[in-house]
C-alpha cells in the first residue's frame, strides 16, 4: 500500500460556467466559486477540479482555448484566479486545472499563422492533408457530427479536428508542440495549480498516414488515433520534463475508448506516465453500435461487471478512478438511480458505491444535492454544440423523428449535467440576479442547497459522511475487492478488505424490497454498520433491504479484534 494523497482524495468537479455568477450576467465566474468555497469545505472535499477558464470563443464552452494563460472574459481576470487559488489553499482545498491540449481554438495565434500559408512557421502545429480525389482525406467522423476534416481555402489543404472545426488537432509528432504544452503546464503549477485533468488525452498520438477507419454507428476512425501507437511515448516525455519535477502533482487522464489493458499502461505503477485514468465503459454502455443518441436498456450485471472488473484488474497495478457523471453525461440519478420517487434514496445509494470503491472518487457538482437531468421541451433550450449539430444532422438535414430524438436528448444529452446549480428557492435559484445562459431546471424550489443544508437526512449530509468515513478507513481506499452474486440483477454485493479489516457493501438497484443472504465465506465474530441511507441496527446479517437501500458494514473474522 503506497500512500498517495491522490488515491485518499475526494475531488469536486465544478463546471465554472454554471457553478455561480458574481455580477449578473448570466455566467458562472471565477469570483463566484470563491464565494462558495465555504460550502465545498463544508461538504469535505480535498481537492477541486475546474473545468476550464481559460481564453475561449465559447464554442465548446471553453474547450476551445485561444490562450491557454489569460482568463475567459466571462470569467473574470488573472487577479480572480489568484485570490481564487489562495482562498482554495487557505481552506486545504487542492486545485486541479484542466489542460486542453489534443486540440486549441482555431483563433489561437498558433492555428491563424498556421492556416496562413504552407511556409508558416506554425504550419507544423495541426494536421494538414491534401484532398483525396476532391474530397475529405479520409472517412472520420467527428464527436460533433459531420467529417473531422475542414477545407482551408487559403492553401488548398484540409485540416484535422476530432471535435468540431473550431477546435483544429494540434500535431504531437511536432516536438515544438509537446515543448509548447509543457511550458503551459509549468506555467500553471507556478500560478498554484496542485494537478492538471488532461482532457482527451488519450487522442494526441494518430496513427501514421491516417487510414480510413471502419464505419460503425458510433463515430468513425477512433482506432487510429484512440491509445495511438506514441501515446505512451508522450506522456513519458511530459512526465521526464514536467511532472518528475513536481511529484506532489497529481494527473488524471480523460481517456476515452481506454481498455483495461491500456488503462495499466497510462496509470501502471512505476509507468511514470500519468496517475489515473477516467475510463468510458459504464457511461458508453446501451449505446447502440456506439451511437450515444440511441442507448437501450442494460441489465444490473451488465453494469456491475464493467465496474467490478475495472476494481479487480487494476487492483496491484495501477490506480482507478471513479465517477458516475461529469460535465458530459446526464446527471447520475437520472441515468442510474430512481429522479422520482425514491430520488434522495437512490442518490445516497450511488454515491454510497462511489465512496466505497477503489479509486479516486470525482463528485460532480449539483449531485451532492441530487440535481436531475434538465427535462427542457424544446430544441431551442438545449445549446451545447454536440446537442446542437447532431440534431442539424439528424432531424433537420437527416429527416430523423424529431420527438425521439428530443427523448433521447433529454436521457443522455451533455446539458442535462449543464443547468445551472440549484442554490436557493429564491428567482433564478441563487445563481444569477439576471437571465442565466442555460435554463435553470425547474425543479429548483425542492432541489437547492439552502433546503440541503436545512436537512441532517440531506443528500448533502450523507455525502459528507462518505467523504469523513473514507478519511477515517483506509479500507474504503486501498481494501481489496471481492464480489458476491455477479448475476444478481438487483443487489450489488462487494466486500472491500485490508490487514483484517472488512468493509462489505449492499445496494439495492430496484425500487422493490430485495432479500440478501450473507456469503458463504463471511462469518464476522463482530460487526458494525458503517453507512446507510435507511434506520438500520448494528449488525450484518441477512436480511431484507428495502428500495434503493445502501447499507456498508465494518466486520471481522478475527477474534478480539476491533472493528
Ligand atoms: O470530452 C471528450 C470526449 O470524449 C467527450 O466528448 C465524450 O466522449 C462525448 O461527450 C460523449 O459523446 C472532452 C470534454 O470533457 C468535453 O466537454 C469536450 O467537448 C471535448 O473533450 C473536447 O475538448
Ligand atoms: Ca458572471
Amino acid at each position: 500500500m503506497d500512500q498517495k494523497w491522490w488515491k485518499e482524495a475526494v475531488i469536486y468537479q465544478i463546471y465554472p460556467r454554471s457553478f455561480q455568477d458574481s455580477n449578473g450576467d448570466g455566467v458562472g465566474d471565477l469570483a463566484g466559486i470563491t464565494r462558495r468555497l465555504d460550502y465545498l469545505k463544508e461538504l469535505g472535499v480535498d481537492a477541486v477540479w475546474i473545468s476550464p477558464f481559460y481564453k475561449s470563443p465559447n464554442d465548446d464552452n471553453g474547450y476551445d482555448i485561444s490562450d491557454y494563460r489569460a482568463i475567459m472574459d466571462e470569467f473574470g481576470t488573472m487577479e480572480d484566479f489568484d485570490t481564487l487559488q489562495r482562498e482554495m489553499h487557505k481552506r486545504g482545498i487542492r486545485l486541479i486545472v484542466d489542460l486542453v491540449v489534443n486540440h486549441t481554438s482555431d483563433e489561437h495565434p498558433w492555428f491563424l499563422e498556421s492556416k496562413k500559408s504552407r511556409e508558416n512557421p506554425y504550419r507544423d502545429f495541426y494536421i494538414w492533408r491534401d484532398p483525396k480525389d476532391g474530397k475529405e482525406p479520409n472517412n472520420w467522423t467527428s464527436f460533433f457530427s459531420g467529417s473531422t476534416w475542414e477545407y482551408s481555402p487559403e492553401t488548398g489543404q484540409y485540416y484535422l479536428h476530432i471535435f468540431s472545426k473550431k477546435q483544429p488537432d494540434l500535431n504531437w509528432e511536432n516536438p515544438k508542440v509537446r515543448q509548447e504544452v509543457y511550458d503551459i503546464m509549468r506555467f500553471w503549477i507556478d500560478k498554484g495549480a496542485d494537478g492538471f485533468r488532461l482532457d482527451v488525452a488519450s487522442m494526441y498520438s494518430k496513427r501514421e498516414g491516417l487510414p480510413d477507419g471502419q464505419a460503425t454507428g458510433g463515430y468513425i476512425g477512433g482506432e487510429h488515433y484512440q491509445n495511438g501507437p506514441r501515446i505512451h511515448e508522450f506522456f513519458r516525455e511530459m512526465h521526464d520534463n514536467v511532472l518528475s519535477k513536481y511529484p506532489e502533482v497529481m494527473t488524471v487522464g480523460e481517456t476515452s475508448g481506454v481498455t483495461v489493458e491500456e488503462a495499466k499502461k497510462y496509470a501502471g505503477f512505476g509507468r511514470q506516465e500519468m496517475n489515473m485514468v477516467f475510463q468510458f465503459e459504464h457511461t458508453e454502455l446501451g449505446y447502440t453500435d456506439g451511437d450515444k443518441f440511441r442507448v437501450h436498456k442494460v441489465k444490473l450485471s451488465e453494469f456491475k461487471a464493467i465496474l467490478s472488473k475495472w476494481q479487480t484488474q487494476l487492483q496491484d497495478v495501477a490506480w482507478n478512478s471513479l465517477y458516475l457523471t461529469n460535465h458530459d453525461q446526464p446527471r447520475s440519478v437520472s441515468r442510474w438511480g430512481d429522479p422520482g420517487k425514491y430520488r434522495v434514496e437512490s442518490a445516497k445509494m450511488l454515491y454510497t458505491m462511489l465512496l466505497t470503491q477503489q479509486g479516486t472518487p470525482y463528485i460532480y457538482q449539483g449531485d451532492e444535492l441530487g440535481m436531475t437531468n434538465a427535462s427542457f421541451s424544446s430544441i431551442d433550450d438545449y445549446q451545447d454544440i454536440q446537442i446542437r449539430n447532431a440534431w442539424q444532422e439528424r432531424v433537420v438535414e437527416g429527416g430523423e423523428d424529431p420527438g425521439e430524438m428530443l427523448e433521447a436528448i433529454a436521457y443522455i444529452g451533455r446539458d442535462n449535467a449543464r443547468t445551472p446549480m440549484q442554490w436557493d428557492d429564491t428567482k433564478n435559484a441563487g445563481f444569477t440576479s439576471s437571465t442565466p445562459w442555460l435554463k435553470i431546471n425547474e425543479n429548483y424550489r425542492e432541489i437547492n442547497a439552502k433546503k440541503a443544508l436545512a436537512d441532517p437526512d440531506s443528500i448533502f449530509f450523507y455525502m459528507q459522511k462518505l467523504i469523513r468515513l473514507r478519511h477515517e478507513h483506509l479500507v474504503a481506499v486501498y481494501g481489496d475487492f471481492t464480489e458476491y452474486e455477479p448475476q444478481n440483477e438487483a443487489l450489488y454485493i462487494y466486500n472491500r478488505s485490508l490487514d483484517g479489516q472488512n468493509l462489505l457493501v449492499v445496494l439495492n438497484f430496484t425500487k422493490d424490497a430485495q432479500d440478501f443472504s450473507l456469503p458463504e465465506d463471511i462469518r464476522p465474530v463482530k460487526s458494525r454498520l458503517y453507512i446507510s441511507n435507511y434506520e438500520n441496527n448494528d449488525e450484518l446479517r441477512s436480511r431484507r433491504l428495502r428500495p434503493y437501500e445502501a447499507a456498508a458494514y465494518l466486520w471481522t473474522a478475527q477474534e478480539g479484534s476491533d472493528v
